[in-house]
This record gives structure tokens, C-alpha cells and sequence, in this order.
């Protein structure tokens, strides 16, 4: 009985070993569509749907430029990101205190992984970008939640106007 389920074991695992050598499941992940979330800030946006670029720019004296964006509700804005820096840099966009919350979290957690649609991680010199439906009025902001940027004031704001 012993020996029979050890066979039955060791052939599963063959299976499995073999099923992952296939390659296809190596960008599965990528390609999965993101997910759209409705949040108090917006939803992720479709780029048939986009109004307006918006430019932000990235230093590693911990700022983004603008620091200020105008928004009209229901806009769908690309920002395009540009890290001028030498070190990596992201944009999450939030309500200043999901950001807050998020900022303690990646101190806790530094190698901590996201992939949602309003964060955008900058390799030094690249250029990302960020699309993003503001169907909510409000205040807002933007932040990059790298250990460290947050505290030295790496914070943007965004003001969704009323239509
Ligand atoms: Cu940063």
C-alpha cells in the first residue's frame, strides 16, 4: 500500500514538473487584464477613453513636478511618468490616507509587490505611464510610497472638480 502511493506521488510530480516546462505559463500573469476596481478616487481607465496627458516628472530630491493637477470628473488622464533620477521611483495614486496606511506598510514590507491600476513603478531614466478615470470629486493625491520618498515629501495633489 505504502509503495503504491509513493508511485502515484512521484508521477504526479512528474505531471506537474512537466506542465511547467511548457513556457506558456511564463506570461500568463503579464497578460492578464488589470483589474477595475472602483475606489474612492476613480476607477482604472481605458485608453480609448483618454482626455488629457498629463506630464509628471521625477527627482530623486523627492519630487514630482507639477506637484498640483486639475481634474474635471469623469476625465480619463494619462499621465505619462518621466524619472529623472537615479533611483526607482513609483506613483500611487489615493486618498491621503490610503496612502499613508500604504506608505507604513511598504516601510514594514519594503520588496512588497503590487500590480494594480493606479500604481505605476519608474525605473531611474524610463518613462511609465498611469491611466486613470477620475469619476469622483474630490481631493487626491499621489505619492511615491518607496521607503523613505514619502516621508521627504514625494506627494502630489489632485483636485477633481465637478462637471
Ligand atoms: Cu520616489
Amino acid at each position: 500500500m505504502k509503495v503504491t502511493k509513493t508511485v502515484f506521488v512521484s508521477a504526479m510530480l512528474a505531471a506537474s514538473t512537466a506542465s511547467f516546462s511548457h513556457g506558456e505559463n511564463k506570461h500568463s500573469k503579464e497578460a492578464a487584464p488589470m483589474k477595475m476596481e472602483q475606489k474612492e478616487w476613480g476607477i482604472g481607465g481605458h485608453s480609448n477613453s483618454i482626455k488629457r496627458i498629463v506630464e509628471i516628472r521625477m527627482t530623486d530630491n523627492m519630487r514630482f513636478s507639477p506637484e498640483f493637477v486639475e481634474v474635471k470628473q469623469g476625465e480619463t488622464i494619462r499621465f505619462v511618468h518621466t524619472n529623472d533620477g537615479k533611483v526607482m521611483h513609483e506613483f500611487v495614486l489615493g486618498t491621503k490616507k490610503v496612502l499613508g496606511l500604504h506608505s507604513a506598510l511598504m516601510r514594514k514590507f519594503p520588496n512588497m509587490e503590487h500590480d494594480e491600476p493606479y500604481m505605476t513603478h519608474v525605473g531611474a531614466g524610463k518613462k511609465e505611464e498611469t491611466v486613470w478615470n477620475f469619476n469622483k470629486v474630490g481631493e487626491f493625491y499621489f505619492g511615491c510610497l518607496l521607503p523613505g520618498h514619502y516621508e521627504a515629501g514625494m506627494l502630489g495633489t489632485i483636485n477633481v472638480a465637478a462637471k
